[in-house]
């Protein structure tokens, strides 16, 4: 940090308990919105008032208590916050000055209040209006040689009707380019599932976590990504069921965990021990942990003893043999160095697996991003179908999502790979030819910034060029294009690492209310486990001069689509009328989507493997073999270590709420390196020494970050960790998964360097 306070204290308590309550009410202290923010959070994940803006836990729908969380409070109160950014600010402040500043200092400048044009002669940001804000738009769009020269971003906190209609207008505007923020987090769920049990979807619900008897979290951060998953965690661990923690990192919440609202146990500062087995993965070892889960079933099977549902594989599945082949080929030396742990810990999870008649496995970023992030999830889906574990209670494949609503963006048309039958529906409906070919994820969109090929960036929320990789070669790239919108709540990195014509459109938050001359209008998001509920905003909207990010997306197709075939303006107006548009193109999934959000807490999508219906071409769940034991291209070189690029428990993506991350005791700064005692001793190295990191390049371009302190920490042999976005410059563009385009931002082949800036 810039005052050079940096400290590090190990943190010996348990995850959550008067820490969280503190940290909550400090945040509200620190926005200054103690009155309004604790009004406001009353009100959050309960019927009738707004879904939280952070993470997509489903909330319990028999609700006890408050429904938030330390992280969701933060969120509402840095959304709430009394701060704001004025004309007068930017007055003030030039861009190239604005770049000199931290991602914290902007995030801390507060909300943006009225829409704001790049006026280059003066290397500021000026007042526009909002009509010449979208002609200026529509102007840019309209004078495209080819609609594919344009790229549409999307952020999961964009609502289902908004993300719908903005799916719309791209598709009538003639491309299928959807960049959007799910390309870096959970696609390869949404592209690996769907060959497996033919959706690319969770399949558990929250009521599934009563009836579970084993439960595995794998590469996920619970108590500080989805603290709400730490309610069912603790019911299950006071059951006795038993919980399996796979991290190179031994995160604090998912040793022991007090919670904020149970106050019993706040006032006898008791916890409760979550994982009953922690696997200290080496990072990307979890093929191998899988594979020799999977041997020890088939070798039990092999002695005679029925581990194996056979009666479910005959009857649901294909592949199965192939499965087994690739698994027994597997030596067992090979399995336990890939994995980094030793052979009787993969039997202890074999046998907590074989001992329990349903289980769930929980998975997040430490599983989707490597490079064959997509074949890993099908391997645990492989392990599932082993022992039936779908269509039973308490039972099934439970991806914890990001932002609260990136699957429910997925499901109403933010897709750069849409289906034919899907588009044919689109064309019955709105009357006007989409585009069939497939369109960009987000590394292709870079990727044609960088080739010259893109000239239009529009970025519905989000902060795309700090949250994609390769930092420096990404900002060349943006800066080559000759218009971006951000389209956004709060200032950030990407209004400042603009093309050659800028905007700035900031919006109406989600815990703040959206009146139209129709009157209250309400949005829908879905969760991770496919509720889909209505949100009300309680708030007065940070400013009067905000728009709903869904007036902007229809304004900016009127503006772009003077013969369009659809009534933009109406939808402005009437939120009822989106919806009824979405179940007319959604049928099987949306059907009497009118009637069914009125129900308090909203209606569950459809999940055909909760029936054992299988959407895949052979009408099957399919086994599928990924050989080996690598999940990312094997880097031959001696000083190799991994690099994890993970969130810190004060953030949320990339905006920073402080220097601190509490749980894993590192105060006052976010530049560390996160190494193992022995992998430092190794180096010659000593803790607390700063360090560089290059990249164990593939192409070339030298990468490197400066000015990181080595912490010795737990982790994993052979695995290091340090901060996203930080540390993105590391992260080649080209180092991503090439079935679902996800970066590999949890294996980045890194080397230690001395530092230029240590001397
Ligand atoms: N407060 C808060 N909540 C959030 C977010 C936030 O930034 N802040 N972000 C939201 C978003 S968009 C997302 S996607 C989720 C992200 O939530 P998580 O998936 O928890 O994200 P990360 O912190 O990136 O990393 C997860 C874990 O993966 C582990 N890991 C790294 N490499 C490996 C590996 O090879 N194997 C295994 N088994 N584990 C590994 C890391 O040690 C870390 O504990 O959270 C959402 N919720
Ligand atoms: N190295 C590395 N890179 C990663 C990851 C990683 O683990 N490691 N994780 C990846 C993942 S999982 C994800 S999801 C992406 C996240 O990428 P993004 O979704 O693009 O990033 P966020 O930081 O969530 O976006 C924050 C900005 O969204 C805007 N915003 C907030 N609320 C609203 C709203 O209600 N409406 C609108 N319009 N704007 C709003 C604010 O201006 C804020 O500055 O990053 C990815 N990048
Ligand atoms: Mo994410």
């Amino acid at each position: 940090m810039a005052d050079g306070s940096s400290k590090y204290k190990p943190y010996r308590s348990p995850a959550g308990g008067w820490g969280a309550a503190a940290a909550t009410a400090k945040v509200l202290m620190e926005q200054s919105v103690v009155g309004k923010g604790s009004r406001a959070l009353l009100s959050m994940n309960q019927p009738g008032g707004f879904k939280c803006p952070s993470c997509a836990f489903p909330d319990a729908t028999c609700t006890r208590k408050l429904e938030f969380c330390e992280n969701g409070a933060k969120a509402l109160a840095h959304e709430a916050t009394k701060f704001r950014v004025t004309r007068e600010f930017f007055a003030k402040h030039s861009v190239s000055e604005l770049m000199e500043q931290s991602d914290y200092w902007l995030e801390m400048q507060g909300r943006l209040t009225e829409p704001m044009r790049y006026d280059a002669a003066r290397d500021h940001y000026v007042p526009v209006s909002w009509d010449d804000a979208f002609a200026l738009i529509g102007r840019h769009l309209s004078a495209l040689e080819d609609p594919d020269q344009a790229e549409f971003y999307t952020s999961g906190r964009t609502a289902n009707e908004t993300a719908f209609l903005y799916s719309i207008f791209v598709r009538e505007f003639g491309t299928n380019n959807f960049p959007d923020c799910s390309n870096m987090c959970h696609e390869p769920t949404s592209r690996g599932l769907p060959h497996s049990i033919g959706i690319g979807k969770g399949t558990v619900i929250l009521d599934d976590f009563e009836h579970a008897e084993a439960i595995f979290l794998i590469g996920h951060n619970a108590g500080t990504n989805a603290p709400r998953m730490m309610t069912p965690l603790v019911e299950a661990r006071k059951r006795g069921v038993p919980i399996v923690a796979v991290n190179p990192m031994p995160e604090r919440a998912l040793i022991r965990f007090t919670e904020p609202q149970d106050i019993v146990q706040m006032a006898t500062f008791g916890s409760t021990a979550i994982t009953s087995e922690f696997v200290h993965i080496r990072t990307g070892g979890d093929l191998a942990l899988l594979k020799g889960m999977m041997k020890v079933l088939f070798e039990r099977e092999a002695a005679g003893e029925t581990v194996l549902d056979q009666e479910f594989i005959a009857e649901h599945t294909e592949g199965f043999a192939a499965l087994k082949a690739d698994v027994e080929a597997q030596g067992w030396p090979e399995l336990v160095a890939a994995a980094g742990i030793d052979k009787a810990q993969i039997r202890r999870c074999a046998e907590i697996y074989i001992a329990s008649q349903a289980t769930i496995i929980c998975y997040g970023m430490g599983v989707t991003q490597h490079q064959q992030g997509s074949q890993l999830v099908q391997q645990i889906a492989n392990l599932l179908l082993l022992k039936g574990n779908f269509g039973k209670p308490g039972a099934g494949i439970s991806p914890i999502r990001g932002h609260s609503n990136v699957q429910g963006d997925r499901t109403v048309g933010i897709d750069e790979k849409p289906g034919q039958a899907y588009l044919d529906k689109v064309r019955d409906v709105f009357g006007f030819e989409p585009p069939r070919e497939h369109g960009h994820h987000t590394v292709e969109s870079v990727e044609a910034m960088l080739a010259g090929t893109a000239k239009v960036f529009i970025g519905l929320g989000g902060n795309f060029v700090r949250a994609v990789p390769d930092t420096d070669r990404s900002y060349a790239a943006m800066r080559k294009l000759d218009l971006t919108v951000g389209i956004a709540t709060k200032l950030n990195r990407g209004h400042l690492v603009h093309g050659k014509e800028a905007l700035i459109l900031p919006v109406v938050a989600r815990s703040e209310r959206i009146e139209t001359v129709k009157g209250e209008q309400f949005v829908t998001i879905e969760d991770s486990m496919s509720n889909v509920t209505a949100s009300r905003g309680v708030l007065d909207p940070a400013s009067d001069d905000l728009l709903t990010e869904t007036e902007i997306v229809c304004r900016m197709a009127m503006a772009t689509l003077p013969h369009s075939k659809v009534d933009w303006a109406s939808y402005i107006e009437d939120y009822d009328l989106i919806r009824d548009k979405i179940a007319a193109v959604y049928p099987a999934l949306y059907e009497g989507f009118a009637e069914r959000i009125a129900a308090p807490h909203g209606f569950h999508l459809d999940i055909p493997p909760r029936r054992r219906v299988w959407a895949t071409p052979n009408g099957k769940a399919n086994f599928l073999v990924l050989p080996g034991l690598a999940v990312n291209a094997p880097v031959n070189d001696p000083a190799m270590l991994r690099l994890a690029t993970v969130r810190s428990h004060d953030q949320f993506n990339t905006t920073i709420y402080s220097y601190n991350d509490r749980y894993r005791g590192v105060y006052g700064d976010r530049m560390i390196l996160f190494m193992n005692a022995d992998d430092i001793a190794d180096r010659g190295l000593e803790a607390g020494a700063k360090i560089a990191l290059e990249t164990i390049g593939c192409d070339g371009i030298a990468r490197r970050v400066e000015g990181l302190t080595i912490i010795d920490y737990p982790m994993s042999r052979g695995s290091v960790a340090g901060y996203y976005p930080e540390l993105n410059p590391l992260l080649p563009l080209a180092f991503y998964d090439r079935i679902s385009g996800c970066p590999a931002a949890k294996s980045i082949p890194v080397r230690v360097v001395a530092s230029d800036a240590a001397a």
